[in-house]
């Protein structure tokens, strides 16, 4: 049933009056920022500088401590950079790395799930020196937070054949074109003068999206970038080994309430096929028909998938067909059959390598066990290719030349960057959770490592130590960690208890359902001992562990909640 579309313009929340008062995202940002006496920032401008690729954050371990002694609150930023495609070259990391060493208070750099990375505790003194570093080695943070589409992200690899090339480069395109256009940014962090009466937002409009937008291009069969779980993507049709169009598939989004039945994870959906020329032309004609039907009257139901359920899949691809004067054509045939990184050596197509190095929760830090953070600066600063991010936080060391292989493999080595790990840990992912993020209800990045071993303990028990589940730790039901692709998924409750979801597949289509709820990490173990053992002896030849709790109907499979709503 289609709502009519004039109702969802009244009552608008909070946030749309603060993007419509914002001058094109200024707010009074520029004043906050001579205001030392406070390390926060006020008003809307919290929310505003998120436009910007920041988030303000308050370390949560020191926060009662701190009211206590009647301090504010260890307030410091969190930003995120914008790396469509993830691709870094050598220089730009030792600038990063720098920065992150001497002026963040954390010193460590954060790798997150959509191939970027995040620099958290900076200084509200430091923000625009950080800026000014990144447009000196041609990066910035724009439109990496809130109600904007995000950074893309394209299967990663991207040497490993010229259609990798090809896609990093869409995500690129894709990525620019869709930019806020406001000079906001150059204004406030670059110190560039403002040029009068040039703000315009051809795409996003004054008040941009409703809600975050998600972007993916990817090459089957390997869906490393989980696209399921975002607004827009685009899979690559390849002939003659070059792009010649895309499916397109939109809609996806994997965030809950508890407690909120209007909230529920969504796979994105078919829209239909497209010649490679009128890819940014769909991409506009998607994010605008989003930009004007999206819910702007309640937060939970803003983002695309909740649009797609008000208007109906078949007039919402209409109207898209309609912006962008297209006809979608039927969907070309494709298929997934792997998700993950391929952790260690590669030979790319040009005959150079490339080495995957796993980083566990994307956390680039020093550590008793491996110095990777040491490591990674000491081989860029002989690299003369790119690092390359993964959507599973690990970093790709690319374009290595045959003569510098052994160099690179020796300082990998003696820094502790290659090492054996069960292929549990090495496709496990956890959202940051504490400290620094104000939403985290339960641990996340902080519990999996040890909660891993205990794992893989029980696996070795039951002899299937070799085996791979994909299990996967979010800190709240907004789920960063993907927790509602894996095959064993956590999401918190509250401090050390979880509801634990199962059921997902391998190439991640498959939403899994919920088994447990509000349990502890220790009645956790206890479940995952009595199914993991289930699976050990009934399994059948190589069946995963997420289809045989579906087979075995311990969990229903959920392919999509509102899929009833259609048919
Ligand atoms: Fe996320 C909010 C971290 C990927 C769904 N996410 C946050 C914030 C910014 C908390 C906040 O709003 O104050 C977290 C910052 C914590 C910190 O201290 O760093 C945060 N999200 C992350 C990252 C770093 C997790 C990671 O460990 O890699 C990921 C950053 C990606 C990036 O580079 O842009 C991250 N977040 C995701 C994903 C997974 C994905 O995109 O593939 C999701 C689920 C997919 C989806 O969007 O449905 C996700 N994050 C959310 C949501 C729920 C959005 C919603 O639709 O309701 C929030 C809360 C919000 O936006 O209100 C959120
Ligand atoms: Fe924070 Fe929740 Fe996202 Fe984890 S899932 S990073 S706790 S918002």
């Amino acid at each position: 049933m289609t709502k009519n579309f004039k109702q969802l313009s009244s009552n608008l929340t909070k946030e749309e009056h603060i993007k419509k008062n914002s001058n094109y995202l200024r707010g009074t940002i520029s004043d906050d920022l001579k205001n030392q006496v406070t390390n926060s920032f006020s008003g809307d401008n919290v929310s505003l500088i998120r436009f910007h690729g920041m988030y303000q954050q308050d370390d949560r371990d020191l926060r009662r401590e701190r009211n206590e002694q009647k301090l504010e609150s260890r307030y410091a930023m969190m930003l995120r950079c914008r790396l469509p495609g993830g691709v870094i070259s050598s220089k730009q990391w030792i600038k990063i790395d720098s920065f992150a060493s001497t002026n963040t208070l954390y010193k460590t750099i954060r790798l997150t799930n959509r191939q970027t990375f995040q620099l958290h505790g900076i200084l509200k003194k430091d923000l625009k020196n950080i800026h000014q570093i990144l447009h000196q080695i041609g990066l910035d943070s724009l439109g990496t937070a809130n109600d904007v589409n995000r950074n893309v992200l394209c299967t990663s690899d991207p040497m490993q054949s010229e259609v990798h090339q090809e896609c990093y480069e869409w995500a690129q395109k894709i990525s620019n074109f869709l930019l806020p256009h406001t000079k906001a940014y150059v204004e406030i962090w670059l110190d560039q003068k403002k040029i009068l009466s040039t703000d315009h937002e051809p795409i996003l409009g004054k008040t941009y999206l409703p809600r975050k937008f998600k972007t993916t291009v990817v090459i089957p069969p390997h869906n490393d970038v989980d696209l399921y779980a975002n607004d827009m993507n685009f899979i690559a049709i390849v002939e003659n080994k070059k792009i010649i169009g895309f499916n397109v598939l939109i809609g996806g989004g994997l965030s809950i309430t508890h407690g909120n039945k209007q909230t529920w994870p969504f796979l994105a959906l078919e829209l239909g096929y497209i010649g490679i020329d009128k890819t940014l032309s769909v991409a506009k004609s998607i994010v605008t028909t989003q930009r004007d039907w999206g819910n702007r009257t309640n937060r939970k139901n803003a983002k695309t998938r909740y649009t797609i359920k008000n208007f109906g899949l078949n007039l919402f691809k209409q109207e898209v067909e309609k912006r962008a004067n297209i006809t979608f054509e039927p969907i070309r045939p494709y298929s997934f059959n792997t998700r993950g990184d391929q952790i260690g050596w590669k030979k790319d197509v040009n005959g150079n390598w490339s080495l995957t190095v796993f980083v566990q929760n994307g956390r680039i830090c020093d550590n008793d066990n491996q110095l990777l953070k040491s490591g990674l600066l000491k081989i860029a600063s002989i690299h003369k290719g790119n690092f390359r991010l993964t959507s599973n936080q690990n970093i790709i060391i690319s374009e290595i030349l045959s003569e510098n292989k052994n160099k690179i493999e020796q300082i990998a080595i003696s820094y502790g960057l290659i090492k054996k790990i069960s292929k549990l840990r090495e496709n496990a992912m956890s959202c940051v959770s504490f400290p620094t993020c104000p939403l985290a209800m339960a641990e996340a990045e902080r519990m999996l490592p040890n909660f891993i071993t205990k794992v893989e303990n029980i696996m070795l028990k039951y002899g299937v130590d070799n085996e791979m589940i994909i299990l996967r730790v979010s800190g709240c039901p907004n789920g960063c960690g993907r927790s509602l692709l894996s095959e064993i998924g956590l999401i918190g409750k509250s401090i050390g208890r979880y509801n634990l979801y199962i059921g997902g597949n391998k190439i991640g289509n498959r939403i899994p359902k919920i088994y447990q709820e509000n349990i502890t990490e220790k009645e956790i173990l206890v479940h995952l001992d009595f199914l993991i053992k289930n699976w050990s002896i009934y399994r059948q030849e190589n069946e995963d562990f997420g289809d045989f709790v579906i087979r075995k109907k311990i969990v229903k499979a959920v392919i999509n909640p509102i899929h009833d709503f259609w048919n």
